[in-house]
């Protein structure tokens, strides 16, 4: 999916120490007319779209929100998103509960629904927690509360919509970086790779199904780059109230236990399996290219 040529909504929730907000070198080519500073629609294309961007003056702070020094370009390059932030920044906590910038479709339906990403940064106290998708898939809330920011520091988001091509039935496969990235690719039976270093393979309930056909498929998973599936937001016990963490029992059988997890091989591939109701069957399944041997340590439950 590219975001060539469509329009979306921009709000950096954080105002800044120097530049001056209205002064339209600055402004990103954003229209400000109705909205409160820091919203506006843009038009994006392929390549580096915005540069250089000058922060809030100091004493404008209307909303209280993050406040940074920070100066930033977005890359709207092809499918990706990309932050990056230049400056270190004061960095300044107001009680506020999402402290990022947001990203929203604007208009009727410009851009797809967004139904799953992929993040890679070097930001501390940034994860796949912190991103969320909301408005049914239309707005994407980036919380860096606790981050801090320095020339090198950046965040690039990658998104799946839900019209992407599935080239030979499958969604657009997500391929991580060589760095550290999370993955969370949504409903649909994805093809995922993380690629090199430690990546976490995020799956909420729905996202993967419960045959081969429909169950999502990581090619590369890599225990010894310390790569993880993280299941913690799956509730695991669908019997009892809340949510519930599931039990890794490596190769044995179900034993009618809600929120049991365990694999097996088959063919070329290895299945991780869950029951979340807790009459023996499974409810869901991860493909995984080749052979592996899971540990409780490959988990996030
Ligand atoms: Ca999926
Ligand atoms: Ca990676
Ligand atoms: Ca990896
Ligand atoms: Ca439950």
């Amino acid at each position: 999916m590219s975001f060539d040529g469509k329009t979306i909504e921009i709000n950096y929730w954080f105002n800044g120490q120097k530049g001056n907000f209205d002064d339209p070198a600055h402004k990103w080519g954003l229209s400000q007319t109705g909205w409160y500073p820091g919203w506006g629609t843009k038009v994006v294309g392929p390549g580096p779209e915005i540069t250089n961007f000058d922060t809030l003056s100091p004493n404008y702070n209307p909303f209280s929100w993050e406040q940074t020094t920070g100066i930033f370009s977005m890359d709207f390059s092809g499918k990706g998103l990309n932050i990056q932030f230049y400056d270190t920044g004061l960095f300044k906590y107001h009680n506020y509960n999402w402290n990022g910038p947001a990203f929203s479709d604007v208009g009727i339906n410009n851009l797809p629904k967004i139904i799953g990403f992929r993040l890679t940064t070097n930001m501390s106290f940034l994860d796949a927690s912190d991103i969320k998708i909301m408005d049914n898939g239309n707005t994407v809330l980036i919380d860096w509360f606790w981050g801090t920011f320095d020339k090198t520091t950046y965040v690039n988001l990658d998104f799946k919509f839900e019209i992407d091509p599935p080239p030979g039935g499958k969604y657009y496969p997500f391929k991580g970086t060589k760095g550290n990235d999370y993955i969370t690719a949504g409903k649909g039976a994805d093809v995922i790779a993380g690629g090199k270093g430690a990546d976490v393979f995020v799956f909420h309930k729905g996202d993967t199904g419960k045959t081969k056909k429909k169950a999502d498929l990581i090619t590369d998973f890599s225990a010894k780059q310390g790569d993880k599936i993280d299941l913690h937001k799956w509730d695991a016990d669908s019997t009892t109230k809340g949510v519930q963490d599931f039990d890794f029992i490596g190769k044995h059988k179900f034993t009618k236990e809600a929120g049991e997890l365990r694999y097996q091989k088959s063919g070329k591939e290895t299945l991780l399996m869950g029951d979340t109701n807790g009459d023996g069957k499974t409810d869901f399944m991860i493909k995984f290219k080749g052979h592996i041997t899971f540990a409780d340590g490959d988990f996030i439950l």
